[in-house]
């Protein structure tokens, strides 16, 4: 007779399956709960202590570890040595394993959670089943996933035993989830002991989807997500609209970035290919939304909008009157759903503003190879800057400076940004020189150029970028400084009556 090893905690579907493997002459072995969870559906089991001989002991943390489970798992069927083996210690076979593991991350993610509860969930017997039987995929099949469960049983009822190739991609899955598992281990001690960059990077994402396509149609792809909830694309939820796209999701994440920087100020942020091509703050969303549109109003055609404000009708009218491809907000009033939501293909996301911020560390990926580096957090206030040209700015050019420097961190370097009456004006980006970013600025801001101020993420290592502000009518410039040429920056604004500020901080972003 066959012997199938149960042994479950998440028990989704878990009555259907064992009572398809009995109808198909298995017995049935199990632990503790799985067991009571089988009785209690009229499923007679052997208790595993039967099995091994010995009681489950210390609260379960000793129930399956014992050769009389581990030779069955990893004995080589056709070694006679290891059959012999077997039956000289009395041992047999166990001929298909169905394990899933104690609920480590939901019991990390519980609210209030003690260390000690923690650690009882990490699971020890389990993973050691799985890997057993997962080595010896040759002879038994494993099951990890739920959702293989009607597969496996529609293989044995057809064939009366599973495929080879079933087996190996099942093995394949143990592994990952083992893996995974332990990485999730790693790193929650690894979180608690504080250790930064450690030699084994241990971090899992789970997968979200596969998309339609990568970066673009002759790339395949799919988005993962990591373990903690947070402030972030990723936890968002989508309302309406087209399934996301690669492109997407990066530029709804660049959107929501920016977002952050904005805590406690009513802010609309309007991107297109990763960099803002608006952003407008107002007392209202309606405000703010007009001057985030006004800021560019040709880019913004098939960009993504984020805001921290819920939408409401008035503004869900301005922004049907465009094509959009994302709209990103902490809430949308019903009838600003109902008129957005009659566009069959904007993708309306709900995020909630009020999750931690938990991203910790910025992972970008070189061939074969990662770099990690603390994200790029820092927040700039109004006592950090130093003023260095003989005119300060007045109170407004320094509520526009410092907007200016929020913008202008999340702006692909070079970065140039332009900014007036709490709107960016003019954004020039991701220039292999200075000048250049700032020349494509102040083109695009135009008359409006007069009277505004500009932030640049990095020092001027020329006074030219000064020179082409002069001319263009900025009064007030925020920049990093640290060039060996500052000095030449600064006779230009003292020659013209610009005040410039230091902030001792660059915001380089490649
Ligand atoms: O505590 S353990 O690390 N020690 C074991 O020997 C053991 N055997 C199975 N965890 C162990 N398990 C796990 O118990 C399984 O992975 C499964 O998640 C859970 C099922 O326990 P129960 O049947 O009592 O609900």
């Amino acid at each position: 007779m066959k012997r199938a090893l149960v042994s479950v905690s998440d028990k989704t579907n878990l009555i259907e399956f064992v009572s398809g493997l009995k109808e198909l002459g298995y017995e049935i072995i199990s632990t503790g709960g799985t067991k009571k969870a089988l009785d209690n559906a009229g499923l007679d089991t052997i208790g595993i202590s039967e099995v091994t001989g010995f009681p489950e002991i210390m609260d379960g943390r000793v129930k399956t570890l014992h050769p009389k489970v581990h030779g069955a798992l990893l004995c080589v069927r056709d070694n006679p040595e290891h059959v012999r083996q077997l039956q000289e210690l009395g041992i047999d076979y166990i001929d298909l394993v169905c394990v899933n593991l104690y609920p480590f991350k939901q019991t990390v993610q519980k609210p209030g959670v003690t260390h000690e509860e923690i650690i009882e969930n990490i699971d020890i017997g389990g993973p050691s089943m799985l890997r057993s039987a997962s080595k010896n995929y040759r002879y038994i099949p494993v099951i990890v996933d739920p959702n293989d469960y009607d597969a496996v049983l529609k293989e044995l009822r057809e064939m009366g035993e599973t495929c080879p190739v079933t087996r190996e991609f099942l093995a394949a899955k143990v592994f990952r989830h083992t893996a995974a598992y332990d990485a999730m281990i790693a790193d929650y001690l690894t979180n608690k002991t504080g250790e930064k960059y450690p030699e084994k990077l241990t971090i899992t994402f789970d997968k979200v989807q596969d998309l339609r396509y990568g970066e673009n149609p002759h790339q395949s792809a799919a988005f993962y997500k990591g373990m903690k909830p947070s402030y972030s694309l990723a936890n968002a939820k989508q309302l309406h609209g087209k399934e996301l796209s690669y492109n997407n999701i990066q530029d709804g994440n660049a959107a929501i970035e920016i977002l952050k920087d904005f805590e406690g100020q009513c802010a609309v942020v309007g991107l297109k290919h990763m960099n803002p091509c608006g952003v407008g703050i107002g007392a209202t969303l309606e405000e703010a939304w007009d001057k985030a549109y006004e800021a560019d109003p040709i880019s913004i055609f098939g960009g993504i909008v984020a805001m921290n404000e819920p939408v409401n009708a008035a503004v869900a009218e301005k922004l049907a009157n465009i094509f959009l491809e994302i709209i990103i907000a902490p809430y949308f009033e019903p009838a600003a759903f109902e008129i957005l939501s009659k566009k069959k293909n904007i993708r309306l996301m709900e995020l909630d503003t009020t999750l931690e911020v938990t991203t910790k560390y910025k992972y970008t990926n070189v061939n074969d190879g990662l770099l990690v580096q603390d994200i790029d957090d820092h927040k700039l206030k109004e006592e950090d800057l130093r003023c260095v040209t003989n005119r300060k700015p007045t109170e407004e050019e320094m509520k526009q400076l410092l907007f200016a420097w929020k913008v202008v961190k999340h702006v692909k370097s070079n970065a140039i940004v332009l900014v007036k009456d709490n709107m960016t004006i003019g954004v020039g980006a991701g220039q292999m020189n200075r000048v250049g970013a700032a020349k494509i600025a102040i083109e695009q801001a135009g008359e409006k150029a007069k009277g505004s101020v500009m932030s640049s993420d990095a020092f001027f290592p020329m006074p030219d970028t000064v020179e082409e502000a002069v001319k263009a009518g900025v009064t007030a410039i925020i920049q990093p400084g640290g060039s060996i040429k500052d000095q030449l920056s600064i006779d230009v604004c003292n020659e013209h009556g610009i005040a410039m500020v230091y902030t001792g901080v660059r915001h380089f972003k490649h």
